[in-house]
């Protein structure tokens, strides 16, 4: 890293904007080679912020050509103004006035797909968090609200469709076979959130009543081959606005509400005022060619940016510190909103293995920050996992903590007072207290404090005065700045169960010193523990559990979550022990305990689908990683192979009859919860069958990658087998799969993504071919994704070879990405970030492709952000 190092900016340096834009009115002329934007802003002195006049600062892109500027009709010569280090500065201007002015951008030379760019053939924007800067000069903080009308003018031809935020409010030919049509949003909004669109698109509408009678027409778009891919996300859609009206009490407020799917993408959507706008990956699905996840992924999508209507856009940020606010607070809404459309237990499940894996991986790396961060050097790395699902998890206590209809009262209250502001997580905790006359400044250090806490917890039992004691001790280890860290206040649902696994008791403590006791009287006998149910917060927690008793929780706790939970830590443990043996040279044994176990549940018809899936899922080589010291890979890897083998070979039968049980083939394809259940009991039990390595079973697999109907059985077909011993099955069925798909992009990116996730040998010649594929294309962020994030992320064994060719794979597309999308270059970063939490020798090979990149020069300010950070 040469030239000037880029800066962090501070929470506690807020200050609030000295000028403010009431109103904006922009014009965009789209042609091929240039796009002219003419924007109108009506800027006046914030009252709010008393003392000597401020010179007015707008954001602007330093790369952005300035055409024309004037300050009420007068043009400014460039003495007049300053440009530097992205601000555009003008001093002494009038108290009120309207700003002019003119810029030239090249949406098809923008591959950091930030502001206006081309997705295929269409034109779009992103302008969340600091895009806006890329399209014109202003104010591009979100606490900055203004009214926004839009003009866009493109060839008729080309561009038939031509959107913005808001309403149309007029439209009309020009000159040269060219359009246009002017759109006016009502609602005052942050540059953030401005969109266009542009292009030859096909439109599925629909419409909705809302509660208070108001039809609102819904309209979802996408290129003309995916016309047939846009039901899902319809219906999603139309769910998600009866339940936040059921749930939340929230109505919609604008008579149209559009989604577009294009193709290039940072991130998975967009909640733009009244024009989402979505990875296709987000949005469309079909069942030939989506698998269950994908429909699943598209439902809770389309509800997160539809939630955000609310909780990000009437009330939104006052600055990007706050962005918990509403990323938190709106995944919450969505995960309660995917539980109430399907399986509540199964989706915890799903959300907690990703936050236990992933987000406790980030909070014990160097990358680690609070909810609220105090500092960042690019917003764009703080999309993180720690500011959505951790900050969903926080939400989720605070309604732990108040219960469903104080909840319910103190988002109304949140809403109703800071309608049409920009606010702070502060705001959205005191209106909680507020409903509830409850103090919750203990409870804040949730957004102000980084790291996963430990729960330790013992027990005693006086059989004499029937009294059982349960102690709790809290913890948090140091992150980044914060070597100590004081005590949380936290829910902590429990229930506690007879030997027979009859419940005596439930509720939740409240647990807020570092170390607590909470006594029960009144019980008979010693009673086993069920703690944290429904992980009702976002801990790490211990407690001393037999098998036996963990056995009896997983057969009859009333709490799902926990039975699941019990079963994992079962084989945790045992995967742990495993692992010792086999970096001490000691032969691997499969206990009996564990096969009669699954024997029992296996044979218990009774039990939901869904839920015996997860429960007979091993724990992920990426959460035995989180969990240990030190990382052994390759221990890892064989015991959980060891396992999965013995445990197939042991109970061949059993699956078998699962497979058979479960087996949908008369069906037609269905997304609700109960086939996704049957379907993932019956793919997973494929999984063991494989997992055998008897011939029929490939036979099996082959013979339901060639007949089902849908992509949910014909992917897992195909991953069991290209991941399989048989190298000349993987060979045919990839290349069976590729001729049948190859013209649907979506379908291409799994396709690579099995590939790269194969752990069989040679897998980083695999992947090096496969970006020379023509299927691959490096700009778009989906292949990228599927390709280098799938290889590093998903194939541990060959990303971690000893040899350090995975890591210099990666730094080599770190590299060449950061001068084409440094967004895309930084995520993809993330894996190399851990380094040390590895032996020696890798560790030192990591940091050395991290030390490599920060010896480039010119590095952007998103990659140089992680690396320099990683390196600390
Ligand atoms: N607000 C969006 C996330 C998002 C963030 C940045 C983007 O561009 C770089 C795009 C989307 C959400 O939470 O869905
Ligand atoms: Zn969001």
């Amino acid at each position: 890293m040469s030239a000037q190092q880029p800066q962090a900016i501070y929470l506690e340096d807020y200050r609030p904007p000295a000028w403010l834009v009431t109103h904006t009115e922009l014009n965009f002329e789209l042609e091929e080679e240039q796009t002219l934007v003419r924007a109108r802003l009506n800027i006046k002195a914030n009252p709010e912020v008393s003392g000597k006049p401020e010179p007015l600062q707008l954001h602007g892109d330093d790369g952005m050509e300035l055409l024309r500027l004037s300050i009420d009709n007068q043009v400014l010569e460039p003495q007049d103004y300053r440009r530097e280090a992205g601000m555009l500065t003008i001093n002494n201007v009038p108290d009120q006035f309207v700003l002019e002015c003119v810029t030239r951008l090249l949406p098809h030379e923008n591959t950091a797909l930030e502001g206006l760019y081309k997705s295929d053939g269409m034109f779009c924007t992103q302008c969340e968090a600091e895009g806006f800067r890329r399209i014109t000069f202003f104010p591009d903080r979100p606490d900055v609200m203004s009214i926004f009308r839009t003009t866009l003018t493109a060839d008729k031809s080309q561009y038939p469709v031509l959107l913005s935020n808001g309403n149309p409010v007029a439209s009309g030919d020009a000159e040269e076979g060219r359009h246009w049509v002017t759109w006016e949003d009502p609602w005052p909004k942050p540059a953030y959130l401005f969109a266009l669109v542009a292009g030859d698109l096909a439109l599925l509408e629909d419409s909705f009543t809302t509660c208070s009678g108001r039809e609102v027409a819904l309209r979802i778009y996408a290129e003309h081959k995916d016309l047939d891919k846009l039901e899902y996300a319809m219906t999603s859609l139309k769910n998600a606005m009866r339940w936040d009206e059921e749930v939340y009490g929230r109505e919609y407020d604008l008579d149209i509400f559009m989604i577009v799917a294009v193709d290039f993408f940072n991130m998975g959507a967009m909640e733009n005022k009244g024009l989402n706008i979505f990875n296709t990956s987000c949005v469309l699905a079909h069942p030939k060619t989506t698998t269950d996840g994908g429909f699943q992924r598209v439902e809770g999508v389309v509800a997160h940016e539809y939630f955000h209507n609310w909780s990000g856009n009437r009330v939104t940020c006052r600055d990007w510190f706050q962005l918990s606010l509403k990323e938190g607070f709106t995944v919450f809404r969505d995960a309660e909103f995917s539980a109430d459309m399907n399986s509540r237990t199964v989706k915890r499940i799903e959300d907690v293995s990703l936050l236990r894996t992933a987000q406790f991986a980030e909070d014990a790396g160097p990358m680690a920050h609070p909810v609220r961060p105090e500092s960042f050097i690019e917003i764009s790395n703080f999309y993180t996992l720690t500011v959505y699902e951790k900050g969903a998890e926080v939400v989720r206590m605070l309604h732990n903590l108040l219960g469903p209809e104080l909840f319910r009262k103190g988002s109304d209250l949140y809403f109703e007072r800071h309608d049409g502001q920009a606010v702070t997580t502060d705001d959205f905790v005191a209106a909680m207290e507020a409903v509830s006359g409850r103090d919750l400044s203990q409870f804040r250090r949730w957004y102000s404090q980084a790291g996963t806490p430990r729960l330790n917890v013992t027990d005693r039992w006086d059989a004499d005065a029937g009294e059982y004691r349960l102690t709790v001790k809290q913890s948090c280890p140091p992150s980044p700045g914060q070597e100590h860290k004081q005590p949380y206040h936290l829910p902590l649902a429990y229930g506690l169960l007879d030997e027979a696994g009859r419940e005596l008791r439930s509720g939740v403590l409240e647990v807020r010193e570092e170390e607590e006791a909470f006594v029960f009287s009144g019980l008979e006998s010693r009673p086993v523990p069920s703690l944290l149910r429904a992980f009702s917060a976002p801990v790490k927690l211990e407690y001393d559990y037999s098998d036996e008793q963990l056995l009896m929780l997983l057969r009859h706790d009333t709490d799902g979550f926990n039975r699941w939970d019990a079963g994992q830590r079962v084989c945790v443990r045992l995967m742990q022990n495993l692992i010792r043996d086999w970096q001490n040279g000691q032969a691997l044994q499969l206990p009996a305990t564990l096969v009669e176990a699954w024997k029992q549940l296996l044979q218990d018809e009774a039990l939901d689908p869904a839920m015996l899936a997860q429960c007979l899922r091993l724990p992920s080589e990426a959460l035995l990683a989180e969990l240990a010291d030190e990382v052994d890979v390759v221990a890892i890897h064989e015991v959980r192979e060891f396992l999965r083998t013995s445990l197939a070979q042991a109970l061949e039968q059993q699956w078998l009859a699962a497979y058979q049980r479960c087996d949908t083939r008369d069906e037609s394809y269905s997304p609700d919860a109960a086939s996704i259940g049957r379907r993932s009991l019956k793919n997973l039990a494929l999984g063991y069958l494989m997992a055998t390595g008897a011939e029929p079973w490939l036979e099996l697999a082959r013979q339901q990658f060639e007949q089902s109907d849908n992509m949910t059985d014909q992917q897992a077909a195909l991953a069991l087998v290209a991941h399989s011993r048989h190298r000349e099955s993987a060979a045919e069925l990839l290349q069976q799969f590729y001729l049948q798909w190859q013209h649907e992009s979506l379908v291409m990116n799994q396709w690579l993504a099995v590939q790269a996730s194969d752990p069989t040998e040679g897998a980083l010649e695999r992947v090096q071919a496969l970006s020379e594929h023509p299927v691959f294309d490096a700009r778009n962020p989906n292949k990228l994704r599927s390709l280098v994030g799938a290889f590093c992320g998903q194939n541990p064994m060959h990303f971690h070879s000893e040899d350090g060719s995975g890591y210099a794979w990666l730094a080599d597309w770190v590299l060449r990405l950061d001068k084409q999308n440094p967004q895309v270059a930084a995520r993809l970063l993330t894996p190399l970030t851990r380094w040390k939490r590895y032996d020696k020798v890798r560790s030192a090979l990591m940091q050395k492709q991290l030390q490599r990149m920060m010896d480039t020069d010119d590095l952007s300010a998103d990659v140089y952000e992680v690396v320099s950070k990683s390196l600390v």
